[in-house]
């Protein structure tokens, strides 16, 4: 069924015009009647405790030594000594439930926001999440000799906690291995923070994706510096974030746009670069608001360095978003009076302009406020700020001392430990999962349990029309565990009503209400970014790029974001994400190319390429019942294939095939050749001509996963036959099968009778489809290489040159 909804050229063309409506700039009037004289002092006390944290940080990067303490800090430490106003009055207005995503300098917002929700939980809950935590490890140092009330141990843990992850101690908030710009606490609603200027601009969409798909109460923060906003990954967030479809395809139940604040922490730098009149031209970052929706994201320009102007403004963006109408972007203006870094000489503005805003210190400004209101005088607030700076010096000391706060030792190998999961989770919820029909009425699963499961049957070929292929193989994957896990959704490029770019998901449209499965904008990076969103609320996504050369627009997600969470976060952020990968041909340079060597050689990544359907379901099952980020490649030329290799056919049942395990297409016993991706049909042709022609007998083996790899099975053939082929459609300099040469010569040297030889695709670009058997290995190169490098084949008469002098020439070229 499309969607109906209907372009009408006269109404394109009618005459209109496009009216944008007046942004507000610094509306708020200040008004204390709202406030109890208890919330003026907690606010107070929260910004004294941030600035306190935040100068001794400063001072120990500066001088090395705070108040008789030193303490030599290696690592970062952006600090937010000005802006400490714009985060409390942000966390003021939250509650656990709503959550933050942050940048590199989210010291701030990260301490205001677990301040905030310590006030709001119950003693009980406090201690649990104390308790509990990292197995008490945090609380214990924190608590040592202290006998007051729960919440102040809470704030005390905390404080500790956050200085113990920025001096890389095994006590910090992710044990000391996500360090300064990488803290988070879920418990009080605090999500990762990013290194990446920007990251979580296309993260953070995904994690209000979840809220709403999984009808979960809360909002989501996006705290990002005015110059992210120059970056391609926030636009593409925001995007995602401001789709139609949340109110107008989406069931209206789920609650509408999605409940997220773009929250711009406008300190008018980047590092020394000014957005404002230098590096961007739009002037006020709300103005973005007005090209991306026509409610302009209810964009606002608010004084940031007015705590109470900005808790104004954020308990109004959150009726917004609680009435369905978001996303909200606001322009919280402030100012870092701090350096970027420690090492920042401030070359890029005067000191005159610091001044000014020194003078302008909003806790000084606030101070004014309350003296004036009369509630609180200068003796409770100046007792209130010694009290709180005191426990502040207190767990800084304790988190110094490495006797109180070890660093993991540097022998341990928890880093490798964290790295991958390897959970088994048949689902991430127990709800019931939201079908639109019955799975076994789907038209499409009827259809495919009709096929022959099987590629020959009584010695003939089937026709295509009746055989399972790999599309139906992974369609029956997706629709098991669509109908077990009630959190697992699908998004990408066409993924609804064309099926899928290549037909995958023909079928599923039926099966599926829209927020299970949805057309993405064209956003690679908001693709993938909002997936790791939506995986660290704890959700499990399919997520597809429509080609492999599409990764580098989603290269700081891949990279950066989906491999590392896990093991940033000592393994206590889930990262369920499938990431399929399509690998194109016969559409050139930019359609055509096996990018496998990219994520392979990317730390934090399980990377497989099934190409048989036997293979493409039980790996799909596997991914699809696990914890770990998988990148799934799959290829276009191979979506018709039937099974040629498991003879009793593809099993209808559930079943999985390992993610690290080479599989033995073909046994053999006087040469080993080895493939990754599409490769495979192509060492099976050569291994029947080298049968036919030359009456030796291969072993065939498609390495099916690349990371992670179990070497035994290869290491068996080779020791057995003593000479090993490497097959890859991917171009040859630096492709998987580099490696596993490389590991092979080490592992098997002393049964090797010639160095492993690897063919992979030339060095070159993928040219047009009538050439692409110049670029691709053809069984005749494969033939030449083992006759060239390995065995002399008798008789055999070369069609290419595969010696090692024209191996070294092309290197001299590079290419
Ligand atoms: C993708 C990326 N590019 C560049 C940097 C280096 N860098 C770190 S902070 C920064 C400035 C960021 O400015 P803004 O987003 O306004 O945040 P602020 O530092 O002002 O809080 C830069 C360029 C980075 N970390 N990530
Ligand atoms: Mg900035």
């Amino acid at each position: 069924m499309p969607k109906s909804i209907i372009v009408d050229p006269a109404t394109e063309f009618a005459k209109d015009t496009i009216r944008f409506c007046d942004i507000p700039v610094n509306a708020y009037k200040t008004d204390l009647s709202p406030f109890s004289d208890a919330d003026l002092l907690h606010i107070w006390e929260d910004l004294c405790a941030i600035r306190e944290f935040e100068t001794i940080l400063n001072e120990i990067k500066l001088k090395g030594t705070y108040k008789g303490i030193s303490y030599q800090h290696a690592g970062p430490a952006h600090l937010s000594i000005g802006q400490e106003a714009a985060a409390v009055g942000m966390a003021f207005v939250l509650t656990p439930d709503d959550h933050i995503f942050g940048s590199h300098r989210s010291h701030g917002e990260i301490l205001a926001k677990a301040f905030s929700a310590i006030r709001q939980m119950e003693d009980a809950r406090l201690m649990e999440i104390m308790q509990g935590y990292l197995d008490g490890a945090i609380l214990r140092p924190a608590e040592r000799g202290f006998d007051g009330a729960v919440p102040e141990l809470a704030r005390r843990f905390f404080i500790y906690g956050a200085f113990s992850e920025i001096f890389a101690r095994e006590h910090g908030l992710n044990r000391g291995l996500g360090g300064s710009m990488h803290a988070f606490f879920t418990p009080f609603g605090i999500y990762p923070n990013n290194a990446i200027v920007g990251g979580s601009g296309s993260i953070a969409p995904g994690a209000a994706l979840f809220k709403r798909v999984n009808r979960k109460g809360g909002i989501v923060v996006a705290n990002i510096g005015d110059a992210s906003f120059s970056c391609g990954p926030v636009w593409e967030g925001i995007t995602f974030s401001a789709m139609d479809q949340y109110r107008t395809l989406w069931d209206k139940s789920l609650g509408g746009g999605l409940p997220i604040i773009f929250n711009c922490m406008d300190n008018h730098y980047g590092m020394g670069g000014q957005p404002q009149g230098e590096t961007m031209g739009c002037g006020f970052i709300a103005r973005i608001g007005a090209g991306v929706n026509p409610d302009q994201m209810h964009a606002e320009r608010v004084n940031g360095y007015d705590p109470l102007a900005v808790i104004d403004a954020f308990r109004r963006k959150k009726c917004v978003l609680q009435s369905g109408e978001g996303p909200v972007l606001l322009d919280t203006v402030t100012y870092r009076i701090s350096g970027h870094s420690p090492s920042d000489a401030s070359s890029y503005r005067s000191r005159e302009e610091i001044e000014r805003w020194q003078r302008a210190d909003s806790i000084d400004a606030f101070r004014r406020t309350l003296m004036e209101a009369g509630g609180l005088g200068a003796e409770r607030l100046d007792a209130a700020r010694e009290q709180v700076c005191a426990a502040v010096f207190e767990m800084f000391g304790r988190a110094v001392d490495l006797n109180i706060s070890p660093r993991i030792p540097v022998e341990s190998e928890l880093v490798g430990s964290v790295m991958f999961s390897n959970r088994k989770v048949e689902k991430f919820d127990h709800r019931v999962p939201e079908l639109s029909q019955n799975p076994e009425e789907n038209p499409r699963a009827q259809q495919i349990r009709g096929k022959v499961r099987v590629a020959v049957e009584n010695g003939k070929p089937v026709p295509k029309l009746k055989m399972l292929n790999i599309r139906d193989a992974i369609f029956e994957a997706l629709l098991h565990r669509f109908a077990i896990d009630p959190t697992m959704v699908a998004f990408g490029e066409e993924n609804r009503d064309w099926g899928g770019a290549f037909g995958v998901y023909r079928g599923l449209t039926e099966a599926l209400p829209y927020h299970r499965l949805f057309n993405a904008p064209i956003s690679e990076a908001g693709i993938v970014g909002a997936a790791i969103g939506y995986a660290l609320e704890g959700g499990r996504v399919v997520a597809e790029l429509m080609y492999a050369d599409f990764m580098g627009r989603a290269g700081d997600e891949i990279f950066n974001q989906l491999s590392k969470w896990q093991a940033m976060s000592a393994g206590q952020l889930p990262m369920p994400v499938v990431l399929r990968i399509s690998v194109g041909a016969k559409y050139g340079a930019q359609h055509s190319q096996d990018w496998s060597a990219l994520v392979h050689h990317i730390p934090g990544l399980k990377v497989v390429y099934p190409v048989t359907p036997y293979d493409a379901k039980g790996m799909m099952n596997a991914a699809l019942a696990g914890s770990d980020p998988v990148v799934f490649f799959e290829s276009q030329k191979l979506y018709d294939t039937g099974e040629l290799f498991v003879l009793s056919g593809v099993p209808e049942g559930y079943y999985e095939v390992s993610l690290s395990e080479p599989s033995v297409k073909r046994a053999g016993q006087d040469l080993t050749i080895i493939s990754f991706g599409p490769a495979l049909y192509g060492a099976i042709a050569a291994a029947d001509e080298l049968a036919k022609q030359y009456g030796l007998s291969a072993e065939v083996i498609d390495l099916r996963s690349a990371n992670p790899l179990d070497y035994a099975p290869l290491i068996e053939s080779v020791r057995k036959t003593g000479k090993v082929l490497l097959v890859t459609d991917a171009v040859e300099r630096g492709c998987v099968m580099q490696t596993v040469a490389t590991e092979l010569t080490q592992l098997c040297f002393d049964s090797l009778d010639a160095p492993p030889v690897v063919v992979g695709s030339r060095n070159w670009i993928t040219p047009a489809a009538e050439l692409e058997a110049s670029f691709f290995p053809q069984r005749d190169w494969l033939l030449d290489a083992i006759h060239e490098r390995i065995l002399p084949l008798k008789g055999h008469q070369a069609k290419t040159d595969q010696s090692l002098q024209e191996l070294a020439r092309r290197a001299r070229l590079g290419v």
